[in-house]
């Protein structure tokens, strides 16, 4: 997010000085922040964090006897100077607009984040605190590409300058391993416990992945420090999810305005909140079930549930929603047509390759999801869910695909999204001849085998690092090829081709 703006003169300024004038009209943390200590150190303090994480621990810190479970946030990039300087201001407290379905909206001001430290100017404070023995967790929002793994293969990509980097320079790291191994490196050194490593991003698997990605850097590294690691870390995987637009100045001008309050920062989400945990820590953990979260032990089918339905759903809006002109989720999904294609695809191409779930109605589930989708108040936009598919689509819609092709089950409707991401990264307008705003690491690499296209119609899936081996399936060739023919045919409209595979 770009920095915002603030827009009132006569409103009160959001720091912990002026926490009590505000308490009248907005919840404010009850508990003494300055007792409390930061027992879970941070890594990416964006939106979601902020709309999760931090809500919970805002909630468990307002029962005593949680004081050692606040947060220190870290910001790993140069792109988070601006939040450093905002959070700075305010004593790390911001504001939490819950937004309802049916209009009704909850302001909270979050104090569970105690410390914020910016990696680019303090390396060595960063691995002290990770390092210090207070520090029980470190945990991650790095978003998917962070973990640095091949997305076809899933291996540790050693090829990454940061990581070069970071392998070469123990103690003046950049990326996320690199401070948790110089950090281990250090408690271990000291007869400290290990921290638990623990992910918070949209990954099946996510501790599995963490673990297997930060022991393939630690051995290159230093490998008796890794053999550490693999006996004394505790990697639980865990489901989160909460709907969290990117910030905009209509949620710092609505701060301001319902509330006077200035805060150069707030985090808008939506209601739903759900986290689930593998119970498996080595050095203690918050009682987060007493606020609402769910400790079980093997989160592995709520997480297929979740990534498949939730975060492939919204990738099928995204994508073909974005071709259509369309610019926010509940905009697009309120086209009984896209809500149809939406539904079709969770119930014919994922429910079938999904296990039961004890507790959990997938019928009820899916309403759900589409009743969140939907929720006018949030305007989660097409281009947040669609930057960074190439980290995204291995794993929650092309590994549908992929299993369905085993199983001889239909493909249309995920393939059809294949073809939209292709024409999308190729053209980069929608139907109306806008620009699209695409941000993705690979963008590059899509829009030139995208562009291919139209000389061999199998360029874009032949993106092995994405798509495996599936450009050699004759089956999924085959529907490709359909879907491409019918969007790239002379004045295809998206909603004709979509009506058409449905
Ligand atoms: C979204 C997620 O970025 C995406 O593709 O699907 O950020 C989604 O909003 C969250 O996972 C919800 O928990």
């Amino acid at each position: 997010m770009t920095k915002l703006k603030h827009t009132q003169a006569h409103t009160t300024e959001l720091n912990q000085h002026n926490i009590a004038s505000v308490s009248s009209i907005v919840d404010v943390p009850t508990y003494d922040r300055s007792k409390v200590k930061a027992g879970i150190v941070h890594i990416g303090v964006g939106g979601f964090h902020r709309a999760h994480q931090a809500a919970y621990i805002n909630e468990l810190l307002k029962t005593p006897g949680n004081e050692q479970w606040g947060i220190c946030g870290i910001g790993l990039l140069e792109a988070n100077r601006g939040l450093r300087d905002v959070l700075a201001k305010q004593d790390n407290l911001y504001t939490l607009t819950i937004r309802h379905p049916n209009g009704r909206v909850e302001n909270t001001v979050i104090g569970s984040m105690v410390e914020f430290l910016f990696a680019p100017e303090s390396k060595q404070a960063v691995i002290d605190k990770m390092a210090h023995p207070d520090t029980k967790i470190v945990s991650l929002t790095i978003t998917e590409g962070g973990y640095n793994f091949h997305p076809a293969t899933g291996e540790f990509d050693y090829t990454n300058p940061d990581i070069m980097h970071d392998i070469a320079n123990p103690s003046e790291p950049i990326t996320a391993f690199g401070y948790i191994t110089a950090a281990l490196k250090l408690r271990k050194e000291q007869g400290l416990a290990a921290f638990t490593v623990q992910s918070c991003d949209n990954i099946q698997h996510n501790g599995h992945v963490t673990r297997k990605m930060l022991l393939a850097f630690a051995f290159k590294q230093d490998a008796e420090l890794a053999h550490w690691i693999e006996q004394h870390v505790a990697f639980p995987n865990g489901m989160v999810d909460r709907i969290t637009p990117i910030s905009k100045q209509s949620d710092i001008d609505y701060v301001s305005q319902a509330y006077g309050v200035t805060d150069g920062w707030p985090i808008t989400c939506e209601s739903f909140t759900q986290w689930v945990i593998e119970d498996s820590f080595s050095n203690g953990r918050p009682n987060w079930d007493k606020v609402g979260a769910q400790f079980v032990s093997d989160v592995t089918p709520y997480e297929k549930m979740k990534i498949r339905l939730l975060n492939a759903g919204h990738s099928v809006l995204g994508l073909l929603g974005e071709l259509h002109g369309y610019s926010t989720i509940d905009e697009t999904v309120s086209d009984p047509l896209f809500a149809k294609y939406l539904r079709s695809f969770m119930d014919l191409e994922v429910t079938p390759l999904l296990d039961e779930l004890p507790g959990i109605d997938l019928d009820s589930y899916k309403d759900t999801l589409i009743e969140r989708f939907a929720n006018p108040n949030i305007k989660d936009s097409l281009a947040r869910i669609c930057s960074q598919s190439s980290a995204k689509l291995p794993k929650f819609l092309i590994a549908t695909i992929s299993d369905n092709l085993i199983q001889e089950r239909d493909i249309a409707l995920a393939t059809l999204v294949i073809a939209s991401w292709c024409l999308y990264s190729d053209k980069g307008v929608n139907q109306q001849g806008e620009t699209l705003e695409i941000h993705d690491d690979m963008a590059q690499e899509l829009s030139t085998a995208a562009k291919l296209t139209t000389i061999k119609p199998t360029s874009f899936i032949e993106l092995e690092s994405l798509f495996g081996d599936l450009a050699d399936n004759e089956e999924f060739i085959s529907q490709y090829t359909h879907a491409i023919a019918a969007i790239y045919a002379p004045q295809s409209q998206i909603k004709d081709v979509m009506a058409a595979t449905l």
